[in-house]
């Protein structure tokens, strides 16, 4: 076999990073990527697993759920233009989820594309908008260097995509280079944040009568989610979380969960007299949630710049750079110091105000859905209490739901870190594709992915499940079967019922279908009696090895 000097050295450099996955589709790019790496295994050298995506957009999405369970930078290899092209969405999503990916091509494209060496005209700018770098080698260029450079950027965070286009020559390169070093890069330390200034925080937030915290993806630090209940317990503050990570348990008294979808309309946002945002990319609020004219705002984040987010509305008062895992426990020390015995007293009884309220509100929700137990067709609720019923503690649900994603947020509850993985990006298809990459991640763990009818389709289900049983990787899919674009629909005032209007998905397709075809196990279900038992046959398939389909066909949108 022909040795690939420079693909050797790429190797290296991936597992220095910890890279444990190359998700890939092929071209005559990757051509001596895959060689090396089945070389390398044959003769029992640690070198990256290829996975094999039967679609781009798939790989992406595998490479974005493995980063959000393992923390691990990640790979994918695609065939130049064509195979960047196919990410599509699948790139803005990792690029809102902050996915430290390294993805990679040839600059040689479409030969009506390409000049007369073969180069594609600026490939860079397809995905210019979406990465944090993108670097063409040039000649002379050392690759190792740019290599080491891709992964440095990508994994300093905020961490982001970084894309590389690499000369066919430079790729076959058969020379024997390993031995050539080029000077690993230093890594930025992560700032603290500055005491006096988060001591000026502590005094807004001791003072305020109707606090509220914010957060996007503190829950990236696993650690963050217990230090987020020892600040909010210090403050008796409501915590409002995205549901892109466990930031904060839903079952805790001070949660006040806080959809994506319905981030700017939440009336919590326009009582609060302080607001402490903590690693959150959404504007504070927007129409029709104002903000009280005299509301003070702290912002703690890794990322202060917000690039891509033109506008941002209003500003905080105190912006404070630093790693959320220290200056949240730093915060709350100085709080826990700076409270006053009568102060702690009256925060005391605010605690209590709103565990009252908070254990209404849940149990209201929890009765909701039992109430619907006999109701034709299934509802959302229903469907949301059996799966919560049906599932443990450590039970990872990677969630793209989009309409009932309020009704998910209440009644699932998640309480252990690292067990709720949403998309924080806006392109849907997202679920299936993460959860092989989840699975993958975390092979001892019972992974569920909920999405909508519109999201399995756009989420390439064949691709991903195909994948899912030939790398062992089985998961269980739940098609919240609504029968059409909900979240689409919700937005037309009126329908005529002359055509379709583009929101329904009339006599749908059988998803179970789509599963069985693909060496999985589906079910539909339209009975909500059969909702818990075929939960537990589906998951029983999922811990035989066999990744799994539950198609529910709930109340037309
Ligand atoms: C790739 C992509 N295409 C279109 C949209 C616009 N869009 C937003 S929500 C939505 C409906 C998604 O349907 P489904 O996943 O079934 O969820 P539902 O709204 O029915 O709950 C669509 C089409 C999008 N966000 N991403």
């Amino acid at each position: 076999m022909k040795e690939y000097g420079n693909i050797k050295a790429l190797i290296e450099v991936m597992n220095a990073h910890g890279v444990e996955y190359v998700f890939f589709n092929p071209g005559i790019d990757n051509v001596p990527v895959l060689e090396t790496i089945s070389k390398y295994s044959a003769e029992g050298k640690k070198s990256p697993r290829g996975i094999l995506c039967l679609d781009e957009f798939v790989a992406m999405t595998a490479a974005h759920g493995n980063y959000m369970a393992s923390g691990r930078p990640q790979v994918v290899s695609v065939h130049s233009e064509l195979g960047t092209l196919q990410i599509g969405g699948a790139l803005h999503n990792a690029q809102w989820g902050k996915v430290p990916v390294v993805f990679f091509t040839e600059n040689q494209g479409p030969p009506q594309r390409t000049n007369w060496r073969g180069e594609a005209f600026d490939q860079g700018t397809m995905v210019r908008n979406f990465v944090k770098w993108d670097h063409q080698l040039a000649a002379g260029e050392d690759i190792i260097d740019i290599f080491k450079k891709a992964f440095n950027i990508a994994t300093t965070e905020p961490c982001g995509p970084v894309y590389l286009t690499l000369p066919r020559e430079v790729l076959w390169d058969d020379k024997n280079i390993t031995e050539k070093t080029s000077p690993d890069i230093a890594r930025a330390a992560i700032p603290e944040a500055d005491a006096e200034t988060l001591d000026k925080a502590t005094g807004i937030l001791i003072e305020a009568e109707d606090p509220l915290i914010v957060t996007g993806y503190s829950g990236r630090n696993l650690e963050s989610v217990d230090s987020l209940i020892k600040l909010a317990e210090a403050l008796s503050s409501r915590v409002l979380t995205t549901d892109i990570r466990v930031n904060f348990p839903n079952t805790h008294p001070l949660s006040a969960y806080l959809s994506v979808a319905v981030g700017y309309g939440n009336p919590l946002l326009t009582t609060a007299d302080a607001i402490l945002a903590i690693d959150y990319d959404m504007h504070y609020a927007g129409p029709p949630a104002a903000l009280r004219k005299d509301v003070k705002i702290i912002h703690i984040d890794i990322d202060t710049v917000k690039k891509g987010v033109p506008l941002w509305g209003r500003k905080p008062d105190i912006l404070i750079k630093a790693d959320s895992s220290r200056a949240i426990p730093a915060l709350t020390d100085i709080l826990n110091k700076k409270i006053t015995p009568e102060r702690r007293k009256q925060l005391k009884e605010r605690f209590s105000r709103l565990e009252t309220e908070h254990n209404k509100l849940s149990d209201e929700w929890r009765e909701l859905a039992k109430s619907h137990a006999k109701r034709k067709p299934i509802s959302a609720h229903w469907l949301s209490h059996c799966i919560n019923e049906a599932i443990d503690d450590d039970t990872i649900i990677v969630n793209q739901t989009i309409s009932p994603a309020t009704i998910v947020a209440h009644l699932i509850e998640r309480t252990r870190p690292g067990t709720l993985l949403s998309c924080a990006g806006g392109c849907i298809g997202w679920a299936p594709g993460a959860a092989l990459g989840v699975k993958l991640a975390a092979p001892d763990k019972t992974v569920i992915s909920l999405m909508g009818d519109g999201a399995f389709i756009y989420g390439c289900p064949e691709a991903s499940l195909w994948s899912a049983s030939f790398y062992k990787a089985p998961y269980l899919a739940i098609i919240y079967d609504n029968q059409g674009y909900g979240a689409i629909k919700g937005l037309f005032s009126e329908k005529y019922d002359v055509d379709n209007m583009g929101a329904d998905i009339p006599t749908p397709p059988d998803y179970s279908k789509i599963a069985s075809a693909n060496n999985a196990y589906g079910r539909m279900v339209e009975d909500p009696a059969d909702v818990p038992v075929a939960l537990k046959d589906c998951l029983s398939m999922v811990k035989s090895g066999k990744p799994a389909v539950l198609d529910v066909r709930l109340q037309p949108v």
